[in-house]
C-alpha cells in the first residue's frame, strides 16, 4: 500500500499500512486497480473516438469511478471490485464496436475473480516512489492524478445536472493515459499540471453553471443551527440534486431534513430554501461526525465525501448514495429514498425544539457582486482595509486551530470571505458588519471556488488591477483532492501570495515547492500574527 493523496497521510510521508483515514490495504489496492484498468479504458475510448465512436457512458463512468478513489469516499472492497470490472467490460464493448485490435498491455489487462487476486494485481500496479525514475516526475505524476480526482468529482456533479463538455472529458482520459509514458519530461508534466487547473476551472464553471440554473442564484440566508421538535432525516456531503430529490420525496410527510457538513450552503439555494421542510443546519465539520452522528435521532444520508468509517453505534443509520460506499452500510443506487423516509418515520426525532444560533450563507458570486459598487466605494473611502479568502478543506489536527485564530485576530477594518468545511472552525462567529457589509461571507463548498475566483476577477476588474494587486489575500487550507485541483486552477490563473495549510502536500517534493514558491510566492502557513503582519505590513 502506497498512498498519500491527502493532508492526513501516516507521518507526512504516505499510508503505507492502513490509512490515517481509515482505509484498508485492501481497499487501497484495489483503487489503484481501478485507475490502472481506467487508463486501459481512456486508451481504448480515446482511439474509438478517433474512429468516430464516441460512448457518452464512459465518461460518465470513469468521473464516478475516479470519485470513487477520492478520500473519505468509498471504503467497500467489493463495491470497488465492481467498478473495475465494469470498466473492463466496457472497455471490451469498445474495443469490439470500434473493432480495435492494436492496443498496450495496459489495455488488455484481464481482472482476476477473487478479490484477493485483484488486490495482488493491485500491489503489482499501484504507483510507487521506489519504481519512479525521476522523483519530480512522479511527483508531478501523483500531483495530476489527484487534480483528477479532484476534477472527476466536480465533472461527476455538473454532468447530473445536465452540463457536459467534452473538452473536460478528453483531458481527463488523455492524462490517465500520460500516467503511464515515461517519455515526458518535467516541463511536460508542468504544463499538465497548469493545463489540469485550466481543466479544473471549467468544470467548476460547468456546475456553477448547473447549480444556479437547476436552483437558482444562492440569496444570503439565515441558517439556525437549533432544531424542531419532529422526525428527522440529515444530509451530508455536496451533491445538491440528491438533497432536491430527497427533498421532494419528503413533502408533506411531516419530516424535518437537517444540513451537515458541506450541505450548509444548500439554504441559499431558492429551489432548495423553498422547501418549507430544509429547517436548519446539524453539526460541523467532517471529522466531527463520528460523535454528531451518534447524537442525531434519525437517518444520515452522505451524498459524497467525507464519509468516516461510521461506528456500530449508528451505522445501520446511514446511507450512501452515488461512489460513496462502505462495508455493510446501506446503499440507494437509483434516488429512492423510501428506505430512509421509513426509517426517519420509524424514529423518535427530536423530542423538543431547540432555538440555537443562527449563521448566513449564500454569498456565492451573484449576492456579492450585486453589492460590488458598495464593495468598491468601502474600499476606496478605506472603511475596508483587505480581503482574506480564509477557506478549503477542514480535518482533525489540532494545528488547523491556526484558521481559527486567524480569523479572530483578522483587524476589524478587513472583511473574511470563506468556503468549504474550513468554515466551521469560525463560522458561527458573529464577525459584525462594515456599512452594511458583513466581515465573514460564506461564498459555498469546496465545489464554489469558481464562484470565489469570479468575485475575485470582478473585483480586480473594477479596481482596473491585475487581481494579484487586488487587497485580497488567499490563506488555504486543504485535505483532500478537490483542493488539489483547486490549487492548479488558482496557479493556472496566475494567483500569487498564497498561504497553504495546515502542511505542504506530501506528494510534492522539495525542487516542485521550491518552484511553486519561486514562480507563484506560494508558502505555507505560520502563526496568525507573523501571517497577518506580514500581509497587512
Ligand atoms: Fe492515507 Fe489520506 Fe490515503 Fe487515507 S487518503 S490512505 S489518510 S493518504
Ligand atoms: Fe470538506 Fe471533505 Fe474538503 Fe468540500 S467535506 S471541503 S474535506
Amino acid at each position: 500500500m502506497f498512498c498519500n493523496q491527502c493532508e492526513q497521510t501516516a507521518k507526512g510521508v504516505a499510508c503505507t499500512k492502513i490509512g490515517v483515514c481509515g482505509k484498508s490495504h485492501e481497499v487501497d489496492e484495489l483503487q489503484d486497480l481501478l485507475v490502472h484498468a481506467l487508463v486501459g479504458l481512456s486508451e481504448v475510448a480515446l482511439k474509438a473516438e478517433d474512429k468516430g465512436v464516441k460512448k457518452p457512458e464512459v465518461d460518465h463512468f470513469i468521473c464516478e469511478a475516479l470519485f470513487s478513489t477520492l478520500t473519505n469516499v468509498n471504503f467497500d472492497p467489493e463495491r470497488i471490485a465492481d467498478y473495475i470490472r465494469r470498466t473492463v467490460e466496457l472497455r471490451e464493448n469498445i474495443k469490439s464496436e470500434a473493432g480495435l485490435s492494436d492496443v498496450s498491455e495496459v489495455a488488455r489487462f484481464e481482472p482476476a475473480e477473487t478479490i484477493e487476486d485483484l488486490v495482488k494485481q493491485g500491489e503489482e500496479v499501484e504507483l510507487k516512489p521506489e519504481k519512479a525514475k525521476d522523483a519530480d516526475i512522479f511527483s508531478l505524476k501523483l500531483t495530476v492524478l489527484y487534480a483528477l480526482k479532484g476534477i472527476a468529482a466536480y465533472a461527476y456533479h455538473s454532468a447530473r445536472l445536465g452540463k457536459e463538455d467534452d473538452e473536460v472529458y478528453r483531458y481527463m482520459k488523455e492524462a490517465l493515459v500520460k500516467l503511464y509514458r515515461d517519455d515526458l519530461t518535467l516541463e511536460d508534466w508542468v504544463n499538465m499540471a497548469l493545463e489540469a487547473g485550466k481543466i479544473n476551472l471549467r468544470v467548476m464553471e460547468l456546475l456553477d453553471a448547473g447549480n444556479t440554473e437547476t436552483f437558482g442564484h444562492p440569496v444570503p440566508t439565515k441558517v439556525p443551527l437549533g432544531h424542531k421538535a419532529g422526525k428527522a432525516i440529515l444530509v451530508s456531503g455536496h451533491d445538491l440534486k440528491d438533497l432536491y430529490e430527497l427533498l421532494k420525496q419528503t413533502e408533506g410527510k411531516g419530516i424535518y431534513v437537517y444540513t451537515h457538513g458541506e450541505m450548509l450552503p444548500a439554504h441559499g439555494y431558492p429551489e432548495l430554501k423553498k422547501f418549507k421542510h430544509l429547517y436548519g443546519h446539524y453539526g460541523t465539520a467532517w471529522q466531527n461526525q463520528q460523535k454528531e452522528f451518534a447524537e442525531f435521532p434519525g437517518p444520515i444520508v452522505m451524498t459524497t465525501n467525507c464519509l468516516m468509517p461510521p461506528k456500530e453505534s449508528y451505522k445501520d443509520r446511514v446511507f450512501t448514495l452515488g461512489p460513496v460506499g462502505f462495508p455493510g452500510v446501506k446503499h440507494i443506487p437509483n434516488e429512492d429514498f423510501s428506505p430512509v423516509i421509513e426509517m426517519a418515520q420509524k424514529m423518535p426525532g427530536f423530542t423538543e425544539d431547540l432555538t440555537g444560533k443562527e449563521v448566513m450563507t449564500g454569498f456565492a458570486r451573484n449576492a456579492v457582486l450585486s453589492v460590488a459598487d458598495k464593495i468598491v466605494e468601502a474600499v476606496k473611502s478605506g472603511a475596508i482595509r483587505h480581503f482574506f479568502l480564509v477557506g478549503g478543506c477542514d480535518g482533525a489536527k489540532p494545528v488547523r486551530n491556526y484558521y481559527t485564530e486567524f480569523v479572530e485576530k483578522v483587524p476589524k477594518d478587513c472583511v473574511v470571505l470563506t468556503l468549504a468545511c474550513g468554515k466551521f472552525r469560525f463560522f458561527d462567529k458573529d464577525l459584525g458588519d462594515i456599512g452594511g457589509i458583513p466581515r465573514l461571507l460564506d461564498i459555498g463548498q469546496c465545489n464554489d471556488a469558481y464562484s470565489a475566483v469570479q468575485i475575485a476577477l470582478a473585483l480586480a476588474k473594477a479596481f482596473n488591477v491585475d487581481v494579484n494587486q487586488l487587497p485580497l489575500s488567499l490563506i488555504i487550507s486543504w485535505y483532500e483532492q478537490k483542493a488539489v485541483a483547486i490549487l492548479l486552477t488558482l496557479l493556472y490563473l496566475g494567483i500569487k501570495n498564497i498561504k497553504l495549510g495546515p502542511s505542504v502536500p506530501a506528494f510534492l517534493t522539495p525542487n516542485v515547492l521550491n518552484f511553486l514558491a519561486e514562480k507563484y510566492n506560494l508558502a505555507p502557513i505560520s502563526t496568525p500574527e507573523e501571517d497577518l503582519k506580514a500581509i497587512l505590513g
